[in-house]
């Protein structure tokens, strides 16, 4: 009797550490897939930029995809390149529509760059919906300024709430609802002369 308690208990400890050993194996697995994003990750948008700036945007991509399918969805569909730049804005009026990224956006958190990507494929988003439905030049205020602007903001909110955020980030974002953080030079309008003074 002993021998065969004995017998059951190695067997059920073999059995443990073989399931134990297998899961170990899959999070490795998961870990070299993971470190292998840029590779093994790939997105019909073209990122141009360095290597760092390149990795930033896949795994900002990588994350979008995986944790808010429906944004990178809307992200796939209005922006058809992402570009290293001194400042960061939204040409949606470029063929393909590009978002430009400075180096404060590129090099934020992975969460917080992902949320900026959502929140310029939307105003790229308004612009291609006027377009698409009036057939004329898009007026400056059917995609930016302070509705456009708040309706981005949203989007991006739900995006990092998605995407598990940090609590500061989605915080922070919440706090400009309201605010016209986009006009820096205060003019009440979106334009170069803002751009200009962007260090984001
Ligand atoms: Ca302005």
């Amino acid at each position: 009797m002993k021998h065969f308690v004995l017998l059951l208990t190695t067997l059920f400890l073999t059995y443990y550490a073989s399931v134990e050993m297998a899961a170990v194996h899959a999070i490795k697995n998961n870990a070299q897939k993971n470190d292998q994003s840029p590779s093994a990750f790939s997105t019909p948008i073209h990122i141009s930029g360095d290597k760092t700036f390149t990795n930033h945007t896949n795994a900002a991509l990588k994350l979008l995809k995986n944790k808010a399918p429906s944004d990178y969805t809307m992200v796939i569909t209005y922006i058809g390149k992402i570009q290293q730049h001194t400042f960061s804005g939204m040409a949606a009026y470029e063929t393909p529509p590009a978002y430009k990224v400075g180096a404060i956006t590129a090099n934020a958190s992975v969460t917080w760059y992902a949320s900026t990507i959502v929140h310029d494929a939307y105003h790229s988003k308004l612009y291609h919906d006027y377009l698409y439905t009036y057939k004329e030049a898009v007026p400056d205020e059917a995609w930016t300024g302070m509705e456009a602007e708040m309706k981005c903001l949203e989007a991006q909110i739900q995006a990092l709430i998605q995407i598990k955020a940090p609590k500061a980030e989605i915080d922070y974002a919440r706090s400009l609802r309201g605010t016209n953080w986009w006009d820096l030079n205060g003019d009440g309008i979106y334009d170069a002369e803002d751009e200009k003074l962007r260090d984001w």
